[in-house]
Protein backbone atom coordinates (compact mmCIF):
# COMPACT_ATOMS: atom_id res chain seq x y z
CA UNK A 1 0.00 0.00 0.00
CA UNK A 2 0.91 3.71 -0.64
CA UNK A 3 2.60 5.74 2.35
CA UNK A 4 2.01 9.16 2.30
CA UNK A 5 4.92 11.43 4.38
CA UNK A 6 5.90 14.98 4.03
CA UNK A 7 9.64 16.50 5.42
CA UNK A 8 7.48 19.50 6.32
CA UNK A 9 6.38 17.04 9.00
CA UNK A 10 9.27 17.50 11.13
CA UNK A 11 9.35 20.89 11.12
CA UNK A 12 6.99 20.99 14.22
CA UNK A 13 9.54 19.97 17.12
CA UNK A 14 9.07 21.97 20.31
CA UNK A 15 12.04 21.46 23.05
CA UNK A 16 9.65 20.61 26.22
CA UNK A 17 6.62 19.29 27.54
CA UNK A 18 4.78 20.10 30.60
CA UNK A 19 4.48 17.05 32.63
CA UNK A 20 4.23 16.35 36.10
CA UNK A 21 5.08 19.63 36.89
CA UNK A 22 7.97 19.42 34.79
CA UNK A 23 9.61 20.48 31.42
CA UNK A 24 10.17 17.30 30.23
CA UNK A 25 11.68 16.36 26.45
CA UNK A 26 8.85 15.94 24.49
CA UNK A 27 6.89 12.49 24.33
CA UNK A 28 5.83 13.00 20.38
CA UNK A 29 9.27 14.06 18.51
CA UNK A 30 10.18 14.06 14.59
CA UNK A 31 12.36 10.58 15.08
CA UNK A 32 9.33 9.21 15.72
CA UNK A 33 8.62 9.63 11.51
CA UNK A 34 11.80 7.88 11.42
CA UNK A 35 11.69 5.11 13.16
CA UNK A 36 8.60 4.08 10.88
CA UNK A 37 10.14 5.00 7.82
CA UNK A 38 12.72 2.67 8.27
CA UNK A 39 10.24 0.09 8.28
CA UNK A 40 8.43 0.92 4.76
CA UNK A 41 10.07 -0.83 2.80
CA UNK A 42 7.79 -4.08 3.26
CA UNK A 43 5.03 -1.97 2.77
CA UNK A 44 5.32 0.21 -0.21
CA UNK A 45 6.28 3.74 -1.81
CA UNK A 46 6.80 6.20 0.43
CA UNK A 47 5.08 9.20 -1.60
CA UNK A 48 4.96 13.15 -1.13
CA UNK A 49 1.16 14.16 -0.18
CA UNK A 50 -0.30 16.52 -2.28
CA UNK A 51 -1.55 20.36 -1.38
CA UNK A 52 -5.37 20.49 -0.61
CA UNK A 53 -5.07 23.77 0.48
CA UNK A 54 -7.06 24.67 3.24
CA UNK A 55 -10.71 24.06 2.31
CA UNK A 56 -10.68 20.59 3.64
CA UNK A 57 -9.15 21.92 6.88
CA UNK A 58 -12.15 24.22 7.28
CA UNK A 59 -14.89 21.67 6.27
CA UNK A 60 -13.63 20.27 10.05
CA UNK A 61 -12.04 23.23 11.94
CA UNK A 62 -13.75 26.62 12.77
CA UNK A 63 -11.61 28.90 10.19
CA UNK A 64 -11.14 31.26 13.12
CA UNK A 65 -9.29 28.44 14.91
CA UNK A 66 -7.07 27.63 11.78
CA UNK A 67 -6.17 31.65 11.09
CA UNK A 68 -5.43 31.35 15.13
CA UNK A 69 -2.84 28.68 14.13
CA UNK A 70 -1.11 30.33 11.42
CA UNK A 71 -0.79 33.49 12.98
CA UNK A 72 -0.40 32.35 16.18
CA UNK A 73 3.76 32.22 16.41
CA UNK A 74 4.00 35.66 14.62
CA UNK A 75 1.38 37.59 17.27
CA UNK A 76 3.29 35.40 20.33
CA UNK A 77 6.73 36.82 19.63
CA UNK A 78 5.53 40.18 18.61
CA UNK A 79 4.13 40.04 22.04
CA UNK A 80 7.35 39.73 23.56
CA UNK A 81 6.85 36.57 25.04
CA UNK A 82 10.29 34.32 24.33
CA UNK A 83 9.35 30.45 24.53
CA UNK A 84 7.79 28.11 22.62
CA UNK A 85 3.86 29.29 22.89
CA UNK A 86 1.79 27.57 25.42
CA UNK A 87 -1.77 27.79 27.21
CA UNK A 88 -1.64 28.51 30.77
CA UNK A 89 -5.19 30.04 31.20
CA UNK A 90 -7.92 28.49 29.57
CA UNK A 91 -11.48 29.35 29.42
CA UNK A 92 -14.30 28.54 32.17
CA UNK A 93 -17.46 28.08 30.68
CA UNK A 94 -18.76 31.11 32.29
CA UNK A 95 -15.95 33.13 30.61
CA UNK A 96 -15.22 31.72 27.18
CA UNK A 97 -17.80 32.94 25.40
CA UNK A 98 -15.91 35.41 23.43
CA UNK A 99 -12.18 34.96 21.96
CA UNK A 100 -9.56 37.51 23.77
CA UNK A 101 -7.23 39.95 21.20
CA UNK A 102 -4.01 39.39 23.19
CA UNK A 103 -2.47 35.86 22.24
CA UNK A 104 -1.80 34.86 25.83
CA UNK A 105 -5.79 34.81 25.95
CA UNK A 106 -6.21 33.72 22.25
CA UNK A 107 -4.25 30.64 22.61
CA UNK A 108 -6.13 29.51 25.60
CA UNK A 109 -9.22 29.89 24.34
CA UNK A 110 -7.91 27.66 21.49
CA UNK A 111 -6.86 25.14 23.73
CA UNK A 112 -8.51 22.22 25.93
CA UNK A 113 -5.05 21.20 27.23
CA UNK A 114 -1.57 22.54 28.26
CA UNK A 115 0.84 20.02 27.25
CA UNK A 116 1.46 20.93 23.96
CA UNK A 117 3.78 23.67 22.26
CA UNK A 118 3.13 25.65 19.19
CA UNK A 119 6.28 26.90 17.78
CA UNK A 120 7.26 28.61 14.26
CA UNK A 121 6.50 26.07 11.76
CA UNK A 122 3.97 24.35 14.06
CA UNK A 123 1.21 25.01 11.14
CA UNK A 124 3.28 24.21 8.49
CA UNK A 125 4.31 20.75 9.99
CA UNK A 126 0.41 20.00 10.86
CA UNK A 127 -0.72 21.00 7.59
CA UNK A 128 1.67 18.82 5.58
CA UNK A 129 0.40 15.70 8.35
CA UNK A 130 -3.29 16.62 6.91
CA UNK A 131 -1.99 16.60 3.45
CA UNK A 132 -1.18 13.00 4.06
CA UNK A 133 -4.35 11.96 5.24
CA UNK A 134 -5.89 13.82 2.55
CA UNK A 135 -3.66 11.74 0.08
CA UNK A 136 -4.75 8.88 1.67
CA UNK A 137 -8.13 9.25 1.81
CA UNK A 138 -7.44 10.35 -2.17
CA UNK A 139 -5.43 6.89 -2.95
CA UNK A 140 -8.71 4.66 -1.18
CA UNK A 141 -11.07 6.96 -2.57
CA UNK A 142 -9.88 6.30 -6.58
CA UNK A 143 -9.44 2.46 -5.94
CA UNK A 144 -6.85 1.53 -3.66
CA UNK A 145 -7.57 -0.95 -1.04
CA UNK A 146 -5.88 0.44 1.87
CA UNK A 147 -3.09 3.61 1.83
CA UNK A 148 -1.12 4.80 4.90
CA UNK A 149 -0.69 8.25 6.12
CA UNK A 150 2.23 8.41 8.12
CA UNK A 151 0.67 11.25 9.73
CA UNK A 152 2.99 13.70 12.46
CA UNK A 153 1.57 15.69 14.21
CA UNK A 154 -1.20 13.61 15.43
CA UNK A 155 -4.87 14.58 15.05
CA UNK A 156 -7.29 12.66 17.12
CA UNK A 157 -7.31 15.13 20.27
CA UNK A 158 -8.12 17.90 18.22
CA UNK A 159 -11.52 19.12 18.40
CA UNK A 160 -13.17 21.57 15.76
CA UNK A 161 -11.41 24.80 17.84
CA UNK A 162 -9.30 23.59 20.42
CA UNK A 163 -5.85 21.94 20.23
CA UNK A 164 -4.11 19.86 22.99
CA UNK A 165 -2.41 16.16 23.64
CA UNK A 166 -0.18 17.06 20.31
CA UNK A 167 -2.66 17.58 17.87
CA UNK A 168 -3.47 20.90 16.23
CA UNK A 169 -5.37 19.58 13.47
CA UNK A 170 -7.96 16.31 13.75
CA UNK A 171 -6.01 14.39 10.51
CA UNK A 172 -8.65 11.22 11.01
CA UNK A 173 -11.67 13.61 10.44
CA UNK A 174 -10.42 15.56 7.76
CA UNK A 175 -9.45 12.45 6.06
CA UNK A 176 -13.39 11.04 6.86
CA UNK A 177 -15.07 14.51 5.81
CA UNK A 178 -13.36 14.37 2.32
CA UNK A 179 -14.28 10.66 2.03
CA UNK A 180 -17.83 12.10 2.03
CA UNK A 181 -17.55 14.71 0.23
CA UNK A 182 -16.25 12.83 -2.76
CA UNK A 183 -19.44 10.50 -2.53
CA UNK A 184 -19.07 8.25 -0.15
CA UNK A 185 -22.22 7.44 1.97
CA UNK A 186 -20.75 6.51 5.34
CA UNK A 187 -17.33 6.70 6.95
CA UNK A 188 -16.42 4.68 10.08
CA UNK A 189 -13.73 6.08 12.25
CA UNK A 190 -12.27 2.82 14.28
CA UNK A 191 -9.56 4.33 16.75
CA UNK A 192 -7.32 2.04 18.57
CA UNK A 193 -4.72 4.58 20.17
CA UNK A 194 -4.16 4.05 23.62
CA UNK A 195 -5.99 7.41 24.15
CA UNK A 196 -9.76 8.19 23.58
CA UNK A 197 -10.09 10.38 20.16
CA UNK A 198 -11.98 12.94 21.78
CA UNK A 199 -11.77 15.25 19.08
CA UNK A 200 -13.01 13.00 16.60
CA UNK A 201 -15.98 11.85 19.04
CA UNK A 202 -17.06 15.54 19.51
CA UNK A 203 -16.72 16.76 15.68
CA UNK A 204 -18.77 13.78 14.51
CA UNK A 205 -21.23 13.23 17.90
CA UNK A 206 -24.40 14.38 16.03
CA UNK A 207 -24.13 12.74 12.94
CA UNK A 208 -25.46 9.63 11.05
CA UNK A 209 -22.90 9.74 8.05
CA UNK A 210 -20.10 9.00 10.66
CA UNK A 211 -20.07 6.01 13.14
CA UNK A 212 -16.62 6.40 15.67
CA UNK A 213 -15.38 3.64 17.19
CA UNK A 214 -12.53 3.87 19.91
CA UNK A 215 -10.65 1.64 22.07
CA UNK A 216 -8.65 3.18 24.80
CA UNK A 217 -7.38 3.41 28.47
CA UNK A 218 -10.76 3.96 30.67
CA UNK A 219 -10.60 8.21 30.92
CA UNK A 220 -11.24 7.68 34.47
CA UNK A 221 -7.03 7.28 34.63
CA UNK A 222 -5.80 7.85 31.44
CA UNK A 223 -5.33 11.00 28.95
CA UNK A 224 -7.69 12.49 27.61
CA UNK A 225 -9.71 11.87 31.35
CA UNK A 226 -13.17 13.68 30.08
CA UNK A 227 -14.76 11.81 27.38
CA UNK A 228 -14.20 8.65 26.34
CA UNK A 229 -17.05 6.73 28.77
CA UNK A 230 -19.14 3.67 27.28
CA UNK A 231 -22.20 5.68 27.99
CA UNK A 232 -21.24 8.39 25.45
CA UNK A 233 -23.40 7.18 22.38
CA UNK A 234 -23.91 10.03 20.42
CA UNK A 235 -26.57 12.32 20.07
CA UNK A 236 -29.48 13.54 18.08
CA UNK A 237 -29.02 12.31 14.71
CA UNK A 238 -25.91 10.58 15.49
CA UNK A 239 -27.48 8.65 18.57
CA UNK A 240 -25.88 5.24 18.61
CA UNK A 241 -23.04 6.05 16.16
CA UNK A 242 -20.44 6.71 19.09
CA UNK A 243 -19.21 3.25 20.46
CA UNK A 244 -16.67 3.63 23.43
CA UNK A 245 -14.33 0.99 25.04
CA UNK A 246 -12.86 2.51 27.55
CA UNK A 247 -10.58 -0.46 29.18
CA UNK A 248 -8.67 -1.14 32.48
CA UNK A 249 -5.12 -1.12 33.44
CA UNK A 250 -3.48 -4.26 32.66
CA UNK A 251 -5.61 -5.44 29.70
CA UNK A 252 -3.99 -7.93 27.70
CA UNK A 253 -4.61 -8.80 24.13
CA UNK A 254 -8.21 -11.19 24.74
CA UNK A 255 -9.71 -8.43 26.58
CA UNK A 256 -9.10 -5.97 23.93
CA UNK A 257 -9.77 -8.10 20.91
CA UNK A 258 -13.30 -9.01 22.46
CA UNK A 259 -13.74 -5.06 22.44
CA UNK A 260 -12.46 -4.77 19.09
CA UNK A 261 -14.67 -7.33 18.28
CA UNK A 262 -17.78 -5.82 19.28
CA UNK A 263 -16.90 -2.48 17.49
CA UNK A 264 -16.40 -4.74 14.62
CA UNK A 265 -20.12 -5.99 14.38
CA UNK A 266 -21.11 -2.24 14.90
CA UNK A 267 -18.85 -1.44 11.73
CA UNK A 268 -20.59 -4.54 9.76
CA UNK A 269 -24.00 -3.42 10.87
CA UNK A 270 -23.13 0.09 9.67
CA UNK A 271 -22.11 -0.95 6.20
CA UNK A 272 -19.62 1.64 5.73
CA UNK A 273 -18.40 2.26 2.25
CA UNK A 274 -14.85 3.12 3.34
CA UNK A 275 -13.03 2.71 6.68
CA UNK A 276 -10.36 5.23 8.68
CA UNK A 277 -8.08 3.80 10.98
CA UNK A 278 -6.49 6.41 13.71
CA UNK A 279 -3.54 4.19 14.47
CA UNK A 280 -1.84 4.54 17.31
CA UNK A 281 0.48 2.04 18.07
CA UNK A 282 0.77 3.36 22.18
CA UNK A 283 -1.58 0.47 23.42
CA UNK A 284 1.67 -1.41 22.93
CA UNK A 285 2.93 -2.88 26.70
CA UNK A 286 6.28 -1.27 26.80
CA UNK A 287 4.63 1.85 25.64
CA UNK A 288 5.76 5.23 28.65
CA UNK A 289 2.19 6.00 28.45
CA UNK A 290 0.29 2.99 28.12
CA UNK A 291 -1.36 0.80 31.04
CA UNK A 292 -2.46 -1.99 28.66
CA UNK A 293 -0.14 -5.25 28.04
CA UNK A 294 -0.22 -5.72 24.59
CA UNK A 295 2.50 -7.09 22.84
CA UNK A 296 4.47 -6.68 19.64
CA UNK A 297 3.62 -9.68 18.15
CA UNK A 298 0.03 -9.27 19.17
CA UNK A 299 0.05 -6.13 16.27
CA UNK A 300 -0.06 -8.36 13.66
CA UNK A 301 -3.25 -10.06 14.49
CA UNK A 302 -4.96 -6.38 15.28
CA UNK A 303 -4.26 -5.88 11.30
CA UNK A 304 -5.33 -9.10 10.00
CA UNK A 305 -8.50 -8.37 12.30
CA UNK A 306 -9.24 -4.86 11.02
CA UNK A 307 -8.06 -6.66 7.40
CA UNK A 308 -11.14 -9.09 7.79
CA UNK A 309 -13.46 -6.23 8.33
CA UNK A 310 -13.02 -6.20 4.65
CA UNK A 311 -13.29 -2.16 4.39
CA UNK A 312 -10.92 -0.23 1.87
CA UNK A 313 -9.07 1.31 4.37
CA UNK A 314 -7.52 4.75 5.22
CA UNK A 315 -4.78 3.95 8.44
CA UNK A 316 -3.65 7.25 9.68
CA UNK A 317 -1.15 7.72 12.18
CA UNK A 318 -1.61 9.07 15.48
CA UNK A 319 0.30 8.07 19.06
CA UNK A 320 3.17 5.48 20.02
CA UNK A 321 6.22 6.40 22.27
CA UNK A 322 8.30 3.59 22.57
CA UNK A 323 10.49 5.10 19.72
CA UNK A 324 12.44 1.73 18.96
CA UNK A 325 9.12 -0.31 18.55
CA UNK A 326 7.50 2.02 17.18
CA UNK A 327 8.19 1.29 13.51
CA UNK A 328 8.15 -2.47 13.96
CA UNK A 329 4.52 -1.75 15.75
CA UNK A 330 3.19 -0.48 12.86
CA UNK A 331 4.53 -2.77 9.93
CA UNK A 332 3.03 -5.63 12.06
CA UNK A 333 -0.63 -3.61 11.97
CA UNK A 334 -0.15 -3.01 8.21
CA UNK A 335 1.50 -6.33 6.71
CA UNK A 336 -1.18 -8.21 9.36
CA UNK A 337 -4.22 -6.29 7.48
CA UNK A 338 -2.02 -7.68 4.05
CA UNK A 339 -0.91 -4.71 2.07
C1 LIG B 1 -0.25 14.27 27.62
C2 LIG B 1 -0.69 13.01 26.95
C3 LIG B 1 -1.04 13.26 25.52
C4 LIG B 1 -1.45 11.98 24.82
C5 LIG B 1 -1.09 12.03 23.37
C6 LIG B 1 -1.49 10.81 22.62
N1 LIG B 1 0.27 14.02 28.94
N2 LIG B 1 -2.70 10.73 22.17
O1 LIG B 1 -0.75 9.89 22.38
O2 LIG B 1 -3.14 9.72 21.41
ZN1 LIG C 1 -2.20 8.14 22.16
Amino acid sequence: MNVYFSPDQRLHAPTHEVFGGEMITPFETPDRIDQVLARMETIGPVLAPRDFGLGPLKRIHDPAYVDFLSGCWDEWTAAGFRGEAIATVMPSHRTGRRCPTHIEGKIGYFAFSGESAIMKDTFQAARASANAALSAADAVSTGERAAFALCRPPGHHCMTAQFGGYCYLNNAAIAAQYLRDLGADRVAVLDIDFHHGNGTQDIFYERADVLFCSLHGDPDRAYPFYLGCADETGAGPGEGCNRNYPLPPGTGFGQWAAALGDASRHIETFAPDVLVVSLGVDLYERDPQSFFAIASDDFTEIGRRIGDLGLSTVFVMEGGYAVADLGVNVEKVLTGFGC
